[in-house]
Order: C-alpha cells, then structure tokens, then sequence
C-alpha cells in the first residue's frame, strides 16, 4: 500500500479530530451543534460543494444524537464515521485501490 497512509494513523487521525473540536466550548467530551458544524466545514470541505442547505446540519445532529442529548458523542460520531466510511467504500468501489495523496 505504497502512498498510503497506515491504519494506525488514520485510526489517530479519527481520534485527534474528534477531541480537537469537542474541546472547543461546553461540555469538553461531546460535539455541540457548532462544533459538529466547524468540523464539517474544516474537515470535509468537500461536503461545501454539495451546497448545504439550511437545516441540513440540524437533521445530520438529530440522526448523530441517538440519545438526544443535543451533544454528539464519541460513539456517535464514531457512528457516522463508519456510514461515511461505508458510503465512500460504495462510491469507489470499482475505483484503483490508490489513496489521492494529501500535501
Ligand atoms: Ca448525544
């Protein structure tokens, strides 16, 4: 898997985003709706050029907050880390198995 980073990394990579946004305001441990919202942006930028609409971020955290805390959890923001996970595994999958490379 030359060009690609390792599973350890990505699993990090996973970890650190979730803690670098969670810590920002409120609760330290869960994602407000403004947190969810600043990771979205600066971390999927590609999700701008779907064009967002008003009110697609309050759906996404009501179907993310399965125990309707008004906070997304570690668990579940694991969990829409696998449906994306999952979604691009659909998207590419009769894509080269070849990682773009980040700069
Ligand atoms: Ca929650």
């Amino acid at each position: 898997m030359e060009g690609m980073q390792t599973l350890g990394q990505a699993l990090g990579v996973l970890v650190c985003t979730f803690q670098h946004y969670c810590r920002k305001e409120g609760d330290r441990s869960t994602l407000s709706k403004g947190e969810l919202r600043e990771l979205l942006e600066n971390e999927l930028p590609s999700l701008r050029t779907l064009q967002i609409k008003d009110g697609a971020l309050e759906e996404l955290m009501a179907l993310l907050d399965t125990n309707k805390d008004n906070q997304v959890d570690f668990e579940e923001y694991i969990r829409f880390v696998a449906a994306a996970c999952t979604f691009f595994h659909d998207f590419f999958r009769d894509a080269p198995a070849v990682q773009p490379r980040v700069q």
